[in-house]
C-alpha cells in the first residue's frame, strides 16, 4: 500500500491544529500507520529539505522547521500521495484549493502549516527517514473493504 510522510509544521502544532488535520486525513480514508511528536534536529531538517538547499528560502525553512515541535506521521492507502498532496493544497495558501488545509488555514507559503510527501519514491524515502521500521504499524482497519478497492 502507497505510503506518505506527513507532517503538522510548527506553525500547525502552535495553532492546534493536529487534530483537524488528522480529522481530515481519518475522514478521507487515509490509514494512519505511524506518528510521533518531535522537536527536529537540525540535521534532520537538512536531510529532510537537501532537495532545497541552494534556494534563497533554505535557511528560513530550516528555522521553520526546527522553531517548535512537530507532528510527524505516516498515512497509507491507495493513491495516499496524490490524496494527501490534495488535502493539504497547494504549497502557497493563496494557491490552494478552497476546502485544503492550507487554504482554510494559511496566508503565507513560508508558514503553510504542513509538509506531504510529493511522489510515491519519495513518500517511501521519507517515511525511512523518519521512521525505523519497527515504528511503523501495518494494522488491519475493519472498514478497510468499504474504503479500499482491492
Ligand atoms: P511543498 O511543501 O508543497 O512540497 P516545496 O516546494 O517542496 O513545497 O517547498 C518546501 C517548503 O519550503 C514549503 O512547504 C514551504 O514551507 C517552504 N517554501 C517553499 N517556497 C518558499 C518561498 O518562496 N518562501 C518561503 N518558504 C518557501
Ligand atoms: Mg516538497
Amino acid at each position: 500500500m502507497e505510503k506518505t510522510l506527513v507532517l503538522v509544521k510548527p506553525d500547525g502544532v502552535q495553532r492546534g491544529l493536529i487534530g483537524e488535520i488528522i480529522r481530515r486525513l481519518e475522514q478521507r480514508g487515509l490509514k494512519l500507520i505511524a506518528a510521533k511528536f518531535i522537536w527536529v534536529s537540525k540535521e534532520l531538517a537538512e536531510k529532510h529539505y537537501a532537495i532545497h538547499k541552494d534556494k534563497p528560502f533554505y535557511d528560513g525553512l530550516i528555522e521553520y522547521i526546527t522553531s517548535a515541535p512537530v507532528m510527524a506521521m505516516v498515512w497509507s492507502g491507495p493513491n495516499a500521495v496524490a490524496a494527501v498532496r490534495q488535502t493539504m493544497g497547494a504549497t502557497r495558501p493563496t494557491e490552494a484549493a478552497p476546502g485544503s488545509v492550507r487554504h482554510d488555514f494559511g496566508l503565507e507559503i513560508g508558514r503553510n502549516l504542513t509538509h506531504a510527501s510529493d511522489s510515491v519514491e519519495n513518500g517511501e524515502k521519507e517515511t525511512a527517514l523518519w521512521f525505523r521500521p519497527e515504528e511503523l504499524v501495518e494494522w488491519n482497519r475493519a472498514l478497510d473493504s468499504w474504503i479500499f478497492e482491492q
